[in-house]
């Protein structure tokens, strides 16, 4: 814990400095979980958590937050009547982040929150309108391929397939292990996915090769990425309060091994990330400490990326020249539905 705790502020950490380096978005976003509530007090409650979490990491062998000034912006506040204009509200929240000066972690909400943060991440320089350019890194139960969910094409079941509609140039999925047939043949007959299935790097006799592969081909990565963790893909006993919990998943050092290993890619460099569907645990705080863990290590994870290079900062904003784009994206393209 900090010594000079702040609430509300992830990990409890003063405010530094006159720029940003890292900010924290809460988005408490819940407007489709199919299974399960409580995904909009997630964001809190993993802030609250946070405070819990040691701040010396081991791989930057440094205190957090090891010089670099880092920003919990207030969370997100939804007002949008209907799907479609929440999903803008959440594009021109997140916005202003993504002109490449900041390193952006969002906490969600649904995994629907992705697709508003790849239109965000056009802008970034490093994508410079193309999203072709993009590679999504995903952890997650869930395939997340669904062409719609009880009629809905932006739940959070089909946040990788709407993402891939935008136009992401890869995906790379680990822990799947919940998919339907129709999800099953996309992966299997599209090139620009690749995914982990669980039942492989899970598995007793064969996972240790299985996963050696993944993080092999997380090395071999290039260009800008973006970390997408549904916690969800973490095993259901580590996060039993999430949406919707299933066992088999990723060890909590998988997790961590991954992330590392995203990060260390030496060609790549992750521009942003988001840890997703964390939920409220009444009983217990593990699913939101697992979920304030695993941030943890993101931010810990970008900052070694800085300190040896493999992320070009642009030029920070002062904070009051911070300014972004008005997202009309989902409502124009998608028009208005009944949620
Ligand atoms: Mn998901």
């Amino acid at each position: 814990m900090s010594d000079s705790y702040v609430e509300g502020n992830f990990l409890g950490l003063p405010e530094s400095g006159d720029g940003v380096d890292v900010v924290v978005l809460p988005l408490p976003y819940e407007l489709t979980t199919s299974y399960g509530h409580g995904t909009a007090d997630g964001p809190a409650a993993c802030i609250l958590a946070s405070a819990q979490v040691e701040l010396f990491d081991s791989d930057l062998y440094e205190d957090l937050p090891a010089g670099a000034s880092i920003f919990t912006a207030p969370a997100w506040q939804g007002e949008g009547p209907h799907l479609k204009a929440q999903l803008d509200e959440l594009g021109t929240y997140l916005s202003p982040w993504c002109g490449g000066d900041v390193f952006p972690l969002a906490l969600g909400g649904e995994h629907g929150i992705l697709p508003p943060f790849m239109w965000a991440l056009k802008q970034h320089p490093a994508i410079a309108g193309d999203l072709g350019a993009l590679t999504v890194v995903q952890i997650d139960a869930h395939a997340d391929l669904r062409a719609e969910l009880d009629g809905e094409p932006f739940s959070h079941a089909c946040a990788a397939a709407r993402s891939l509609d935008m136009g992401i140039g890869r995906l790379l999925q680990v822990g799947i292990r919940a998919y339907s047939k129709q999800e099953a043949e996309w992966i299997a007959n599209d090139d620009r996915i690749t995914t982990f299935f669980a039942r492989d790097t899970q598995s007793p006799s064969k996972g240790a090769e299985a996963w050696k592969a993944w993080l092999d081909e997380l090395s071999n990565l290039s260009g800008p990425v973006h970390l997408t963790i549904d916690i969800d893909g973490l095993d259901g006993s580590l996060v039993p309060a999430t949406g919707t919990p299933v066992p088999g998943g990723l060890s909590f050092w998988q997790a961590i091994e991954t992330i590392q290993a995203v990060f260390a890619a030496p060609n790549a460099t992750v521009i942003s990330a988001d840890v997703n569907e964390i939920a409220t645990h009444e009983h217990s705080p593990i699913t939101e400490f697992t979920a304030a863990m695993l941030a943890t290590k993101v931010i810990a994870s970008h900052l070694k990326s800085k300190h040896e290079g493999r992320f070009h900062q642009e030029s920070r904003s002062k904070e009051t020249e911070r300014s972004g784009l008005a997202c009309t994206y989902f409502t124009q393209q998608h028009g208005a539905s009944s949620q």
